[in-house]
């Protein structure tokens, strides 16, 4: 079974977890969005791109017409685009053990291909120190029952990572996602609206990238194709736009609201604050709002990753982490480097741009993938 999401009111307590839908559902029948009446004016009222007809075709994610139909060959098929993505650190750490003898050399190659992985220095020392407790007390002598051991240690590392997004906790349930520019925010609230839509969730989405009209069109453009309404505002304060999503989505009893933000501002303006104020306006909208705070990070920036989550965290306390771009020149251990430093769940990783490229984080999957 490949869960995507956690639900939490199961709508019949007999029915099987949802699962995400196979073949994308031939002309989706895209749930429609409750169409409340148009929620009470607020000052300085947004425009609300609204699609009106069911678009198909064209959006932001190019899907293939060779889609896996099964689970088991979608699971196959995720494994093989994980696999591909942490290549090469995958084949720099299997190659160590072919034929090796346990000895100096092995550890001492073992942690130059694991700082190269990104994994940083603590999680590094930490995976060899227990590495070697662990080949001493199982008295281990060959360099497969190494590298299993070494897999075993990486999933123990990674697990507390590893945690579904619960839907239908609050109505709305708000979702406030964040990242320097590029990272991919803006995709990844994309690829979850439509996962979601999958769920039977209504979504409603908030253009808070006030600062790029580019920004704020790609949101728009793929709502109407996709039939999402998003909540945008030609100009002005991406707090009103966020305030206003949550009040929309409370009129509307949509389910899910996600709320994108800015990567970088003009100069003057102080990132981190103005993400604190959108955090603090939301909390307005609804009380215990935004009920998650997202990071999006880009696997490939490495050791920088973990410097954003970090200040990212300190300035709006995140409770959860979506890893983009493991594919290309990732190298994955980052993970390794963020469950030392601030284990801060990781809902999703993306090995690609299509839909399907983004899917839970499971630590065995990816530990699969890192030393298979
Ligand atoms: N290769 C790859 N590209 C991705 C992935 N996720 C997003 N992108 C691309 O990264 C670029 C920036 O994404 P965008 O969502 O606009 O970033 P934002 O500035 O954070 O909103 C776009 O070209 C995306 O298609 C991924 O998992 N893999
Ligand atoms: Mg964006």
């Amino acid at each position: 079974m490949f869960s995507f999401f956690k639900r939490k009111k199961a709508p019949d307590a007999s029915a099987p977890e949802p699962v995400v839908p196979a073949a994308p559902p031939a002309p989706a029948p895209a749930p429609t969005p409750v169409r409340a009446p148009a929620p009470a004016p607020i000052a300085a009222a947004p425009v609300v791109a609204e699609a009106s007809v069911l678009h198909e075709g064209a959006n932001l994610f190019p899907e293939t017409a060779e889609r896996p139909t099964t689970e088991a060959e979608k699971k196959t098929s995720w494994m093989t685009r994980l696999k591909a993505g942490l290549s090469k650190t995958s084949s720099n750490l299997s190659l160590l053990f072919v034929g090796a003898r346990i000895d100096e050399d092995l550890y001492e190659e073992l942690e130059a291909a694991l700082l190269m992985s990104d994994a940083g220095m603590d999680a590094t020392e930490h995976l060899l120190g227990e590495l070697r407790r662990k080949v001493k007390e199982d008295k281990l002598l060959d360099a497969a029952a190494v590298k299993a051991a070494l897999k075993e240690l990486m999933i123990d590392l990674l697990l507390p990572l590893q945690k579904p997004l619960e839907l239908g906790r609050h109505e709305p349930l708000v979702m406030m996602i964040s990242g320097v520019n590029g990272a991919g925010k803006t995709t990844t609230i994309g690829k979850l609206a439509k996962h979601m839509q999958g769920f039977d969730q209504s979504v409603l989405l908030a253009a808070g990238d006030t600062f790029r009209a580019a920004a704020r069109e790609q949101l728009m453009v793929w709502g109407q194709r996709n039939n999402v309404t998003v909540i945008s505002q030609a100009s002005g304060d991406p707090a009103a736009v966020a305030f206003d999503a949550v009040q929309s989505g409370k009129a509307r009893g949509t389910d899910v609201v996600m709320v994108d933000t800015a990567g970088r501002l003009p100069t003057q303006l102080h990132l981190m604050e103005e993400l604190k104020k959108i955090k603090r306006v939301i909390g307005k909208g609804m009380d215990g709002a935004p009920h998650e705070t997202l990071l999006v990070i880009d696997g490939n920036t490495g050791q920088n990753a973990l410097a954003q989550v970090k200040a990212f965290d300190d300035a709006l306390q995140l409770t959860g982490l979506v890893v983009t771009k493991l594919d290309g020149t990732a190298k994955g251990g980052v993970l390794a480097a963020i469950a030392r430093t601030r284990p801060i769940p990781v809902y999703f990783i993306g090995v690609g741009e299509k839909l399907e490229d983004l899917q839970p984080f499971n630590a065995e999957e990816f530990v699969e993938a890192l030393l298979g």
